[in-house]
């Protein structure tokens, strides 16, 4: 031990009562879990874990994940005594209150220690199998003097029963990372009561059978939680090691149970544990010699910091780290210049999944940060591109993940590469099968993460797969998701345009909503419409009475009803909005232009058309689909929805004759 061993429980000591005090002033929380983790989280902290508190995000620091993101206090707790800026002692007083960075599950926009928001059982440790994966790939890239970081998780048993926790173990274990080492809060309990309430697996062994190495210790001895991680550390498959604790140590009456997990302790109790634990400051008050080893914890780490700046100053590579690890992506305007001059020149009739791979082709060759991949569906998302070969544990300078059957796990590795930094992840799956992945889709919105899903067979369009297959809800769901940018462009062109968006977001995650099926050419220039949000594609001709509003494949149906209706005499714009959101952040005189108040609005999208009368309004028309699909060729189906020209054009006169008489 770099400290000795007697300083280490004194230091413990303050993470509990400083958990057991913010819980209890705050009125709320979860005291149990730091309290039981204090030990452990002491012992990584003095001795392995590699920071710098005055570099909280300095790139090859150790990533530190607190999966149990209920137990907040904790890496509170850890911050402030190992001399981070923030929180600060006030701020630990102003535990889960209105603006306190110190919110309930801790976030990583509030605080430059926390590497990733928690909270949603489960998703803490698969980020951080991203975080590792990315840290394998960059050190292929970089080498071993710029790139050599571990990933710790502290996971607690909610984090390993969560179905996610199958696909994040599956992954890690396959691709041998070994640099990831997990340490399991093993109290035997969770809300309820006793883990034998719900659980009898043998998760050591789910673990072994899934490639990885397991050790078991003491989590309240110091010197065996020490073996166990060098054991987890020597070992070259990632690791899991079981801490066998008691929540809420030192709580007299409580530990131990499940009353411990997420309730103030009480006055009464906590007083009990202070005099068990011979701790006699005041709350919020630390003794200055505790307070002074745990600062002393971060010198090393500084060192360490300081000698990597000078090797990244003098490596050829290090400028280039710098870059990537800052988020800055190379111009994409002239690097797609060529690619959007031929699309111009020669307009292709082809599926926006297919569009994607041909703007991916140029994106991946130009930009070397992306890192693709596909829930075992690469053919069909279109996602693999020369550039992106494949990675492995044999080869972790590909480019492109097969994350097998692992919806959920792929999304939330996404999030893990994006918040490490160094990588922009992109990953495809059906876009029925976002459900799968959804939390994880809405934790890349609220992290701020530049991750890309690519969701392909976006509506009824995919054809004979049927309902089970075909999004009908999912498109305008998936746009409820606050900063989460919804793309549904409508050709090769469109496409292009809206991966350059996509990819100039560096603190949202986009969606990309792609066909199956071909579609016919709708723009003729590469003049970044879609930035736009919505755009009016083709002026009516005839006064304009009516504005047909489309995305994605049903663009060409409004360009086939607004024909139909200037041959009756009707003008009609044609608008479409390849996104939403950033239509609405265009200012009202722009919107009120390509949405006039006075035309009869209708909308034309081939899913649910809840949400549409925002642009609609209450008297517009809004053509969709409310209810499942059906399996079908899909031309057949967009003549039995009544997503086609003769279909719509009725309704429109007829509304008409209603507005008129
Ligand atoms: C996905 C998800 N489901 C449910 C919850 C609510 N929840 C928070 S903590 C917890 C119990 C977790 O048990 P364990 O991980 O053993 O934590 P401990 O009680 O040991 O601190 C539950 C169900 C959650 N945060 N996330
Ligand atoms: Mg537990």
């Amino acid at each position: 031990m770099s400290l000795a061993a007697r300083k280490l429980q004194p230091m413990a000591d303050a993470i509990r009562v400083l958990a057991m005090d913010a819980v209890q002033q705050a009125g709320c929380g979860h005291p149990g879990m730091p309290m039981g983790m204090a030990d452990v989280a002491t012992v990584l902290y003095s001795r392995f874990l590699k920071f710098d508190p005055a570099a909280p995000r300095w790139p090859d620091r150790d990533r530190f994940v607190l999966s149990a993101g209920h137990g907040s206090m904790l890496i509170y707790a850890l911050l402030h005594l190992s001399g981070y800026a923030a929180p600060t002692m006030a701020d630990i007083r102003n535990f889960r209150q209105l603006h306190s960075p110190c919110a309930g599950h801790p976030e990583n926009t509030e605080l430059a220690g926390v590497e990733c928001t928690t909270g949603p059982l489960g998703q803490g440790l698969a980020m951080a199998v991203g975080m590792a994966l990315a840290e394998r790939h960059l050190n292929a890239r970089f080498g071993d003097d710029l790139v050599d970081h571990r990933t710790w998780v502290v996971a607690g048993d909610g984090c390993l029963m969560e179905g996610i926790n199958h696909e994040a173990i599956g992954l890690a274990g396959h691709l041998k990372l070994g640099r990831m080492i997990v340490l399991w809060d093993d109290n035997r309990i969770t809300i309820d009561g006793a883990i034998g309430l719900s659980s009898s697996e043998d998760i050591p062994a789910r673990y072994r059978a899934s490639g990885w190495h397991v050790e078991a210790c003491d989590g309240h001895d110091f010197q065996d939680i020490a073996r166990a991680i060098a054991a987890a550390m020597a070992d070259d498959r990632p690791s899991l090691v079981a801490c066998r604790t008691v929540i809420g140590k030192s709580a007299p009456t409580k530990q131990g149970t499940h009353h411990a997990h997420g309730a103030a302790l009480g006055a009464e109790e906590i007083a009990a544990a202070r005099l068990g634990l011979g701790w006699t400051a005041a709350p919020f008050e630390l003794p200055a010699d505790i307070l002074a080893d745990w600062r002393s914890l971060g010198v090393a780490g500084g060192e360490a910091r300081a000698a990597w700046e000078q090797r990244v100053a003098v490596d050829s590579h290090g400028a280039e780290l710098l870059r990537a690890m800052a988020g800055e992506l190379p111009p994409l305007q002239g690097l797609m210049q060529a690619y959007l001059d031929s699309l111009v020149a020669k307009p292709p009739k082809v599926a926006t999944r297919k569009a994607s791979e041909m703007a991916l082709e140029v994106l991946t060759a130009g930009i070397p940060d992306l890192l693709g991949g596909s829930a075992d569906l690469t053919g069909s998302n279109n996602t693999r591109t020369k550039a992106t070969p494949t990675l492995s544990a044999d080869n972790y300078a590909g480019r492109y993940v097969n994350y097998g059957i692992r919806e959920f796990g792929m999304a939330a590795a996404m999030n893990g590469m994006a918040l490490h930094f160094g990588v922009v992840p992109y990953g495809g799956t059906f876009m029925v099968f976002s459900d799968y992945c959804r939390n994880a889709i809405r934790m890349s919105a609220i992290q701020q993460a530049r991750v890309i899903y690519v969701l392909t067979h976006d509506s009824i369009g995919l054809g004979e797969d049927g309902p089970t297959h075909q999004p009908v809800e999912h498109i305008m769901s998936l746009r409820a998701v606050p900063n989460l940018l919804v793309f549904r462009p409508a050709d090769a062109i469109e496409t292009a345009e809206c991966w350059m968006l996509a990819l100039d977001q560096a603190t949202r995650p986009s969606v990309l909503a792609l066909s199956r099926q071909n579609l016919a050419p709708v723009r003729f220039d590469a003049d970044m419409k879609s930035a736009l949000g919505a755009y009016c594609l083709k002026p009516a001709e005839a006064p304009r009475i009516v504005v047909l509003i489309a995305t994605g494949s049903e663009v060409e149906v409004a360009m086939t009803t607004a024909a139909a209706l200037e041959a009756q005499g009707i003008g009609a714009d044609v608008v479409s909005m390849p996104c939403a959101e950033l239509f609405l952040e265009q200012d009202a005189a722009y919107r009120a232009a390509v949405l006039p108040a006075d035309a009869l609005k209708v909308s034309i999208e081939a899913g649910v058309t809840l949400g549409w009368e925002r642009f609609t309004g209450t008297d517009g028309i809004n053509i969709g689909i409310d209810r499942f699909g059906a399996s079908a060729p899909a031309e057949q189906l967009y003549e039995y929805f009544g997503i086609s020209a003769a279909a719509i054009v009725p309704k429109i006169t007829a509304k008409l004759g209603l507005l008129t008489a």
